[in-house]
């Protein structure tokens, strides 16, 4: 479904084996060099949700190839089958055919949802480009709150992500303001591998070199 102009929301777009497949690399993700963690706010909050990431380290408010927020460590290289699963994404699913050639995402963002976790309104703007960001949902469904580009309230719509769904945010999405309001306990399929919470894997383009 086309909830927005730019937005793809494909429902149970990934396999039962590409979610194991996923969930298993993101269990060493997490254990990589820079381990999963609560992102430490510059204010003194602590975000709920734990991100690991891969090509570059997200920081708030920059992108860096160094985890200088947890341990120094370098992040762990992006590899080139998620860019081969984001140029699949848009192939299959996105408006500009030529996108699912041309699509370089280098960093990747793996966040783990408990049952408590939420994320807040919040623009996706500290890349460089404007070139689409491809989500992909596992575990437990979420409500997610796609909004406006203009302020954090209303006019929103709240979409269900269930596991193995696709949502691409490209075009007049990109700077949408969105969150996760909440995660709905129980809904995810054990046989994923994740026995409990949501894992929401997003593929980015930076621009940075
Ligand atoms: C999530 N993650 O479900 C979401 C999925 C994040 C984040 O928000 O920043 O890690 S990505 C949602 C997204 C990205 C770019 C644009 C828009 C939504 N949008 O226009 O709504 O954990
Ligand atoms: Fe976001």
């Amino acid at each position: 479904t086309r909830p927005a102009p730019g937005a793809v929301h494909v429902p149970g777009w990934l396999s039962a084996e590409e979610q194991r497949h996923l969930v298993r690399a993101c269990r060493e993700w997490a254990g990589g060099p820079v381990p999963i963690r609560h992102t430490r706010l510059p204010r003194g909050g602590v975000m709920s949700v734990r991100t690991v990431c891969l090509g570059w380290h997200w920081q708030p408010y920059r992108y860096t190839r160094t985890a200088d927020d947890v341990n120094g460590g370098r992040v762990a290289e992006f590899p080139g089958w998620l860019g081969d699963l984001g140029r699949r994404a848009l192939a299959d699913e996105y408006e500009d055919p030529r996108a699912g050639e041309t699509y370089a995402p280098d960093t990747a963002l793996v966040n783990f949802y408990d049952g408590q976790a939420r994320m807040g309104m919040h623009q996706d703007k500290d890349e460089r480009t404007g070139d689409p960001v491809v989500s992909l949902s596992i575990g437990d469904t979420c409500v997610f709150r796609f909004g406006n580009t203009e302020t954090r309230g209303r006019p929103y719509t709240d979409v269900e992500l269930a596991s193995g769904d696709l949502f691409v945010f490209g075009g007049p999405s990109r700077f949408a303001y969105h969150g996760v309001p909440k995660v709905l306990p129980g809904t995810g399929d054990p046989a994923t591998g994740l026995a409990s919470g949501r894992l929401n894997i997003t593929l980015r383009v930076t621009g940075l070199t």
